[in-house]
């Protein structure tokens, strides 16, 4: 189904069909309009306009004459075949999809003896000229070339008018058009987001492609592989962050970025990479001390602009964490005693980080794979230096090896190893 025909804060009250076109009565303000069924309804003409309040019945003789039928009072009309001596047609609204300056108008049409058309526009920016914010109808133009004097602004109407001294004879406007430049507007820069550190696949793939996609932009060379599959990421510490940014231009124009960061709390803005095509980064932190940082992208339209109107839009990231710097274990202590079923190991540690929390802590004994998990004596990893208490049992006589890691919110893995010695 699809909408033919709408009549604003009114209702459709009768309907008849003559020559490929629809008679349309309405009411509330009662009205004869015609619409062509060739064109989905846009094209439309009102016929007549009577007192009473509603258009009721309508009919078409075999003549060719139209007979309406109002309610309050019930009256029957016969549409005279003679032209009314002056018409409106107010046009749908136009969008121009952003800020407009206009330009040329321009309608092709017939008035000649004794007929006239005269074309007025306003604009607004909002979709609703009965909303208000609109500006006034311009002065009628009524020569078919002429500009558009309504102010810049997102939404276009026409008003056409048209007159006749001639009851048979009618003006016919045919088509009208409006030139237009769209107001370059700024590009929007909506989030900036860092690749979860935890997901080491990911992360790994996100800098494998930054890697091929400035490679590639460095050669020169356009074509872009099929990301080769890839070894599995080290573990532990990850001095490259891979960050990632929606941007849109409500232009549509091509958008480039420069990537800058700095400690927070720094007024200067340091320069990472200009002119990215991408909107990702991958920024290797080895070089800046451990601490937080921002991250700023600068998007800019200047690839397909002039450089005296290219718009450039800025946003900061949330505070990143750069922490490159494993765990400190220290201060491990060992004691055996004898237990009630053999000898047992009590051992203390602290693990220590200088820049972020401890959020991990594990112990193995004489192996490299099997780790238990330890928990802080205080419950909770929530500190920058945790305490750990744990007793191994079960050690046969004889040397034994203790190994410790303690691992910060960064994932860097800090170790740390014992030897002791059970005697017979
Ligand atoms: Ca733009
Ligand atoms: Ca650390
Ligand atoms: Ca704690």
């Amino acid at each position: 189904m699809s909408s033919l025909f709408d009549v604003r804060d009114g209702l459709v009250l009768a309907l008849a069909a003559a020559d490929g076109r629809l008679l349309v009565g309405t009411g509330a303000e009662a009205r004869v309009y015609e619409v062509s069924l060739a064109d989905d309804g846009e094209d439309r003409a009102a016929l007549a306009t009577i007192d009473p309040k509603q258009v009721m019945a309508l009919a078409v003789t075999k003549e060719g004459r139209t007979i309406l039928g109002s309610a309050g009072p019930g009256r029957l009309y016969a549409l005279s075949k003679s032209y009314r001596k002056e018409g409106t047609y107010t046009s749908q609204v136009y969008d121009a999809g952003g800020s407009a300056a206009w330009g040329a108008l321009q309608w092709r049409g017939t008035a000649g003896g004794g007929t006239q058309i005269r074309i007025a526009t306003r604009s607004g920016n909002v979709r609703d000229p009965e909303e208000g914010l609109w500006s006034d109808w311009s002065k009628d133009q009524t020569a078919p070339c002429g500009r558009i004097a309504s102010p810049a602004a997102r939404f276009l109407q026409f008003r056409v008018t048209m007159r006749t001294n001639d009851a048979g004879a009618t003006p016919v406007v045919e088509q009208f058009e409006a030139a237009y430049l769209r107001a370059n507007e700024p590009p929007k820069v909506l989030s900036i987001t860092e690749v979860v550190s935890r997901d080491l696949q990911a992360r790994a793939q996100a800098i494998e492609q930054f890697r091929q996609a400035m490679k590639s932009r460095s050669q020169g060379a356009q074509k872009t592989g099929p990301t080769p599959p890839q070894p599995p990421p080290p573990e532990g510490s990850q001095p490259i962050r891979v960050l990632h940014w929606q941007a849109e231009d409500p232009n549509g124009d091509t958008l480039r970025y420069d990537v800058y960061f700095r400690g927070q709390g720094e007024p200067a803005w340091v320069r990472l990479e200009r002119n990215l095509a991408r909107p990702e980064y991958a920024w290797d932190t080895a070089a800046v001390a451990d601490g937080w940082y921002e991250i700023k992208v600068v998007a800019s339209d200047r690839q397909d602009r002039s450089a005296e109107t290219a718009r450039e839009t800025s946003r900061t990231s949330d505070p990143i964490l750069v922490d490159n710097t494993a765990p400190v274990i220290e201060n491990v202590q060992v004691r055996v005693r004898r237990g009630d079923a053999g000898p047992e190991v009590d051992v203390t540690l602290t693990a220590r980080d200088a820049t972020s929390r401890v959020t991990e802590a594990a112990y193995t004994v004489d192996s490299a794979t099997e780790w238990h998990t330890l928990a802080p004596t205080d419950g909770l990893f929530d500190d920058p230096a945790e305490a750990f208490r744990f007793t191994v049992k079960g050690l046969e006589p004889g040397p034994h090896r203790i190994g410790i890691r303690a691992v910060d919110e960064a994932n860097n893995h800090g170790h740390a190893a014992k030897t002791l010695t059970v005697e017979e």
